[in-house]
């Protein structure tokens, strides 16, 4: 681990925690938590496929380690 990224990663998940409770403290209806951005903006069927497909990359990302991120890797045979 690279302790300047690891102190970056832990900051913007502290200030997310931060914001998100003051959006869900704020009474005033919608468009303040992550969520209802997200939704507002994938409203436009567009953005709501690329937003789909970036969840998908994402996905398999996570699950498979990194093992599919290079387009080149995923017909290149393994035994040799
Ligand atoms: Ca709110």
């Amino acid at each position: 681990m690279k302790p300047r990224y690891v102190a970056a990663w832990v900051t913007l998940a502290v200030a997310f925690l931060a914001i998100e409770t003051l959006a869900l403290l704020d009474r005033d209806p919608g468009g303040d938590t992550l969520s209802e951005l997200i939704w507002e903006i994938v409203a436009i069927p567009v953005l709501w496929w690329v937003a789909a497909g970036f969840l998908f990359w994402l996905s398999i990302h996570f699950l498979f380690r990194g093992r599919f991120d290079d387009p080149r890797d995923w017909f290149r045979d393994r035994d040799n």
